[in-house]
């Protein structure tokens, strides 16, 4: 039998207690799976964004992204806060509750491009937005989720910025939240998967403007390593740009993993000039979002099957960005 070598991920899922007890030095950033979003702060010296994800009752989680080492610098600049470690930038972000997040989604985006550009990180490579109320409609009657992606979409063109691997999810409260990693010298490829239509090209009926990421990135192997790091987007049960099996959640999850499959296989990473192909038994730090709450058992019970028995799986109820979509699932091939 074969023995598969797979790295660590670049994060680790901790308990809140765990978190509390790492010493500050291997930390670069975290992200607080809690009852209660909130601003990024500084713990350990180090900016944590807290998310409102976990409903009561659920255990807590903290997401850490940790350095190799090297010495950490960090600072805020227009409302972000930040670590970087001469290779890595971490930086997280909120916008407070409003009538329409579009201009100051759109405001916080271009803070994040110029900062990357300012300290020479400019290699974004993954980006998450959590978003309260992300299918409910704005007090001007548009959809939270649809001004969310003008204003996004306007910094990206401004800033004349690629699109990573992103997630674009439901949150149970606090405006909008966001989170990124840059890195300076490793070389960011983004993906797109044959099986659906680039999101930047989704027509119009999903909304005035469509959504700004890739469906993965692989960053590029440090020189002398072989093997680079590969970054999948939260994906859903969507062909073409169509919604596969509205009600279905077991047929959701399994287009879902098929989605990831094609992905991360050797042709479409082929198609985008890197060598090799992975598994969904090699992804790590896997997020899974469940809609309804009823559904997370069978989701779980889906996904264990084709994941390793080793990895962390992390599941959160909350909304995914269309109203007929029941789940969403993310992870990194490390
Ligand atoms: C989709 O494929 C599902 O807006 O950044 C997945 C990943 C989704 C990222 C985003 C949205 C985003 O369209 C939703």
């Amino acid at each position: 039998m074969r023995t598969k070598v797979i790295a660590k991920p670049p994060c680790s899922f901790r308990t809140a207690e765990d978190f509390a007890e790492l010493t500050g030095h291997t930390v670069l950033g975290a992200v607080r799976y809690t009852t209660r979003a909130g601003p990024p702060r500084w713990e350990h010296g180090r900016p944590v964004l807290p998310l409102h994800m976990v409903r009561p009752g659920e255990p807590e989680m903290v997401e850490v992204w940790s350095t190799e080492d090297r010495p950490v610098e960090t600072g805020e600049y227009r409302g972000l806060h930040y670590a970087h470690d001469g290779e890595v930038l971490f930086c997280a972000g909120h916008i407070s509750p409003s009538a329409d997040c579009g201009d100051a989604t759109r405001e916080a985006y271009l803070a994040a491009f110029d900062l990357v550009e300012r300290l020479g990180y400019r290699n974004v490579f993954r980006m998450w937005n959590m978003i309260d109320g992300i299918t409910d409609r704005s007090a001007y009657g548009t959809e939270v989720y649809a001004d969310f992606c003008v204003g996004r979409g306007r910094a990206f063109d401004e800033r004349g910025h690629d699109m990573p691997a992103s997630t674009g999810i439901g949150a149970l409260g606090g405006g909008v939240s966001f989170y990124f990693l840059a890195h300076r010298s490793r070389a960011a490829v983004h993906l797109e998967n044959p099986l659906q239509v680039p999101a930047h090209e989704y027509p119009r009926q999903y909304g005035p403007r469509p959504p700004s990421f890739a469906r993965g990135t692989y960053l590029a192997p440090e020189p002398g390593r072989d093997r680079g790091t590969l970054y999948v987007s939260g994906t859903a049960s969507i062909l073409d740009h169509a919604t596969v099996s509205p009600g279905d959640v077991v047929r959701q999850c399994q287009v879902t993993l098929a989605n990831i499959a094609a992905l991360i296989g050797a042709d479409n990473l082929a198609r985008h000039g890197i060598d090799g192909g992975y598994a969904l038994d090699d992804l790590r730090a896997i997020k899974v979002y469940v809609k309804r709450p009823e559904d997370v058992p069978t989701v779980t019970r889906l996904c264990r099957d084709e994941f390793s028995r080793r990895v962390d799986v992390a599941v959160f109820t909350v909304d995914v960005c269309r109203p007929d979509l029941l789940v969403e699932i993310e992870g990194i091939v490390p």
